[in-house]
């Protein structure tokens, strides 16, 4: 009796997880074989005939198959065709992937309904994450007092300042985390903010930045629609504030006319300012958009598009990173700026910092978000960001002296120019998008267990944990225990005196160098959100302690007594000089990263999400 196999035709077409390791080819031959025992076909010549015919004919067919998407992204000029399909990525190893589990185990392993009620075994952690919770609603308050409705709160001056165009970016941009940590009343009055104000806001309004409003505004709408139980997700977070649907359609009209940054520009590649009462875009007064602007959006609207059922915002936002990967790089890194009316990248200048940060990060996460069983087209993203992460350890990291903190640096003019031993604390996402770029998302001992890491994977999680340590050290070298905004590592090659960060008691005190004009701190997430993913995938309770560690240090020193927490200054002196701004993605990115950290890690899978580069959860396509 002949048995099933133990996979399906569509598994082995679209490169099902589950089944990586068994090439068309090995099924192939594996079924003869089954074959061939059963009936002894080898033993009649005739038999051996009609097998060697079927293998060639399935050989053939194998070689002239193309998608129609693989023929639109093919680079230019380097590619060699064997029956239309690349002798290149026949031979190069599709990427591995996680198992996907089945839409019950996945049901059971997602089963937490709200962050307020999850099971958090161990008490310590537990009333850690209260802590965060509290700081949360500390930061609202203050907001909802004195600035509800402007984009951000001045928590000294106790008054609202529209720094980002004026959509109440902090509303949205706190609601999801709000909805993550069951605080009903704040999702209730940001909700229904979103709901009464927001889309009048967005009629009327001027010009506002395609990328901050993307990752801010519509991000903050489709984390919101899928929480609030939109596309009846498993993970209905909240029963409070409007229906999934007024978010849709809030964001569907931000989109149409952020659109237009697409569609008005000669080239691929967006402008990068829109206005928004007339659906106009223009390009910024130097003429190029930075290149983690163009490149960071697509995962919002990727998600528009699926929920919306309109193909429209998806296929504008993903032309620029087709075109991109059609352009040519220095080992997969590009500099930061682009041009929309040349469609060629600006100048030399590349670096993981800003401007340059998230088209990294969008790579990866954009891959992962199609899911297991359709990112097979997008491949090509997945080969970029493998490429640019080799290029990075090639070229960009170093290790300081004396105590040899490994760091990320930059090429300001380009890879035959001088290096830069300067690292922005933006660079400091790296750690946490190298980990779940090699695990996809799965613990490390379970990627191990089931042999999903390639070589590249490996570097890439060593290169994680070494760089994650130096971002926590750049917290713990200064007087406040709070990162600068930017800090240099002292080399053989460059060295400055008397730019400590004032922690003595720090080993690295001579390793990290600090320069006056870049000691302040705006109470940025990256650390936290590496901290954050790092636990999920290492289990290293380590990274608890460290992201405990920086929460205190923000309770001492950034937290303003009538409410809200605010910049600072100089992190290098106690008392810290404060600025008087509370940054959105402080409600935003940092208190959920930290919140989440100290939680269940069933709330928000990493296997089952992405976050977009504001925080935002986006569920994988499918799951
Ligand atoms: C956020 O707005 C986003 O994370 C963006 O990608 C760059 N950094 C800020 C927060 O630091």
């Amino acid at each position: 009796m002949s048995k099933s196999l133990p996979y399906s035709v569509k598994d082995i077409h679209y490169d099902n997880a589950k089944f990586r390791h068994r090439s068309p080819l090995k099924v192939l031959s594996q079924s003869l074989l089954t074959l061939n025992t059963k009936r002894n076909y080898a033993s009649c010549s005739t038999g051996k005939f009609l097998i060697l015919i079927l293998v060639f004919g399935l050989v053939c067919l194998m070689l002239m198959s193309k998608s129609p998407n693989e023929s639109a992204l093919n680079e230019k000029g380097k590619v060699t065709f064997v029956g239309g399909l690349r002798l290149g990525r026949l031979l190069r190893k599709p990427p591995r992937l996680p198992p996907r589990l089945s839409p019950d185990e996945g049901q059971l392993k997602g089963s937490s309904t709200n962050g307020s009620t999850i099971s958090i075994s161990d008490p310590k952690w537990a009333a850690r994450q209260q802590s965060v919770k509290d700081a949360f609603d500390h930061a609202w308050s203050g907001y909802r007092k004195y600035a509800m409705g402007y984009d951000e709160l001045m928590p000294i001056s106790q008054k609202g300042v529209d720094g980002l165009g004026g959509l109440g970016a902090t509303v949205v941009d706190a609601l999801d985390t709000a909805m993550i940590m069951g605080l009903d009343n704040i999702v209730s009055e940001a909700g229904s903010w979103v709901e009464t104000y927001l889309l009048e806001r967005i009629s009327q309004k001027g010009q506002v930045n395609l990328f901050e409003t993307t990752i801010r505004v519509l991000g903050g709408l489709l984390s919101a629609y899928h929480l609030s139980g939109g596309e009846q997700g498993t993970m209905n977070m909240t029963h409070n504030g409007p229906k999934p649907a007024i978010y849709l359609n809030i964001a569907k009209d931000l989109a149409d006319r952020l659109l237009t940054a697409f569609t008005s520009s000669p080239t691929s590649v967006p402008f990068c300012d829109v206005i928004l009462r007339e659906s106009t875009a223009h390009p910024a007064p130097g003429g190029a958009s930075s290149t983690a602007e163009a490149a960071s959006v697509q995962l919002e609207f990727n998600y528009l598009s699926a929920i919306s059922g309109d193909p429209k915002y998806s296929t504008e936002a993903m032309k620029v990173l087709a075109h991109i990967k059609t352009l040519p790089n220095t080992e997969g890194l590009v500099p930061i700026y682009i041009s929309p009316q040349t469609g060629e990248f600006v100048g030399e200048n590349i670096r993981l910092g800003s401007r340059g940060d998230s088209y990294y990060e969008y790579l990866i996460k954009v891959w992962l978000q199609q899911g297991a069983e359709f990112n097979s087209n997008f491949t090509y993203l997945h080969d970029m960001y493998i490429e640019a992460m080799k290029g990075v350890r090639h070229l960009l990291v170093r290790n300081s002296i004396p105590k040899g903190l490994v760091f990320v640096g930059e090429l300001p003019y380009g890879s035959k120019g001088e290096f830069s031993p300067k690292m922005d604390h933006l660079v400091c996402f790296l750690p946490g998008t190298l980990a779940l770029g090699a695990t996809k998302g799965l613990t490390k001992e379970q990627a191990l267990k089931e042999n999903l890491l390639s070589f590249e994977d490996l570097e890439n999680l060593k290169l994680a944990e070494d760089l994650a340590k130096t971002c926590f050290e750049m917290y713990e070298v200064t007087a406040t225990g709070l990162a600068p905004e930017i800090a240099y590592f002292h080399t053989n090659e460059y060295s400055e005196d008397g730019l400590q960060g004032g922690n003595k008691s720090s080993m690295y005190e001579n390793d990290i160098i600090i320069k006056h004009a870049d000691r302040h701190n705006l109470l940025r997430p990256e650390t936290v959100e590496s901290l954050f993913v790092l636990y999920r995938i290492t289990k290293d309770t380590k990274y608890r302690d460290q992201g405990w560690q920086i929460f205190e240090a923000f309770e001492k020193y950034t937290k303003v007594k009538s409410g809200g927490y605010t910049s600072l200054d100089d992190v290098t002196e106690v008392p810290p000089h404060r600025r008087d701004k509370m940054e959105t993605f402080f409600l935003g990115e940092t208190l959920k990263y930290l919140y989440l950290l100290f939680g269940d890690d069933s709330v928000i899978p990493l296997d089952k999400f992405v976050f977009n580069t504001e925080a935002h959860p986006l569920p994988i396509r499918n799951t």
